[in-house]
């Protein structure tokens, strides 16, 4: 299946349930009024895209509804996909950083959100761009975390560094960057706990970790990836805000969005969390991660 495929298949919920109140504003369209702005204001809110960022994309569409004059459904239906767009679109790209030997991808969010099938697909896309990947699994909650990561690990023909059930995360860190130094690997990615007793617990875990990474790798590309499971909603935003409080978001990756109409929610946390989206995932399979691009994802929602 190609990119775009993956991507209607991943979207088609949300498309779904937006189409049906998106045709039924267009195809009545005579001009752009209040009355008309308003129902597109309760599609947007439907398909989970928050109050605030569908507020601002009508405000949009009012400006643009002036000064370019729109005057049928089509150029409506063009402007709220470009002014979605505009909304997710990232000025430094939605690519990873990861140019240095190695460097280091933090993977992090509350359990269940998808970051340990997210690390199996992110390992395998990069070994298939011919990069060797070191997995870390930081995530020493329980045994199962580490097994299932190995799994992965073993899945895409990756080394794997792991220390007992409940160890010291940061110290499996340590040991894994050192690994990656001393077998020349070009990328570290790292799993993380999302479910200590508490904000203050996590905090403190996560900085050690970052210290850590800081300090023997002061030079190297670091991403910090929030994942972020879509078919919460507006949750998502609200966790996104909290882990930026915590540390330095770089991206974001908003998984299950192949499970639910609430696709909205992705331009919802780039707008009020102002960190871009970098990948998608569309599915539980090996290849269901796409990198994101803003435009297509706007083509797929709306429609041009
Ligand atoms: N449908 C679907 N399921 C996903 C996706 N990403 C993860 N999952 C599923 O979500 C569940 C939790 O994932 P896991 O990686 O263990 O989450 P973690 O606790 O954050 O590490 C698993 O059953 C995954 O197969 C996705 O993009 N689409
Ligand atoms: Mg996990």
């Amino acid at each position: 299946m190609g990119f775009f495929d993956k991507i209607k298949q991943g979207l088609k919920k949300t498309k779904d349930s937006m189409s049906q109140g998106l045709n039924e504003v267009f195809s009545n369209f005579r001009k752009v009024d209040e009355e008309l702005l308003d129902e597109l204001l309760e599609v947007l809110i439907m398909a989970d895209v928050g109050l605030e960022t569908s507020e601002k994309i009508i405000e949009d569409l009012r400006k643009k509804a002036k000064l370019e004059k729109i005057e049928n459904a089509d150029e409506l239906r063009k402007a709220l996909c470009d002014s979605i767009a505009d909304k997710m679109d990232s000025e430094d790209g939605n690519a990873l950083k990861t140019e240095t030997k190695p460097s280091v991808i933090l993977v992090v969010g509350v359990n269940g959100v998808g970051k340990t099938t997210t690390i199996g697909k992110l390992a395998s896309r990069f070994k298939n761009e011919g990069k060797e990947v070191l997995i870390c699994a930081a995530d020493t909650f329980r045994a199962a975390a580490i097994e299932q990561l190995e799994i992965w690990a073993d899945r895409c023909g990756c080394d794997m560094v792991k220390h007992k059930e409940g160890s010291d995360p940061a110290a499996v860190v340590f040991d894994a960057l050192q690994a990656a130094k001393a077998r020349g690997k070009d990328i570290v990615i790292c799993d993380t706990a999302g479910r200590l007793h508490n904000k203050t617990h996590l905090m403190d875990e996560l900085a050690k970790i970052t210290r850590i990474i800081d300090r023997e790798l002061p030079d190297a590309d670091k991403e910090v990836l929030l994942v972020l499971d879509a078919t919460t909603g507006q949750n998502a935003v609200i966790q996104a805000r909290d882990f930026k409080q915590i540390m330095g978001v770089t991206g974001v990756v908003l998984t299950k969005l192949d499970g639910t109409a609430k696709g909205g929610v992705t331009v919802s946390v780039r707008e009020i969390t102002g960190v871009p989206v970098k990948f998608i995932g569309v599915g539980e399979q090996i290849d269901d991660l796409q990198p994101f691009d803003a435009r297509a994802f706007a083509k797929e929602l709306i429609g041009e």
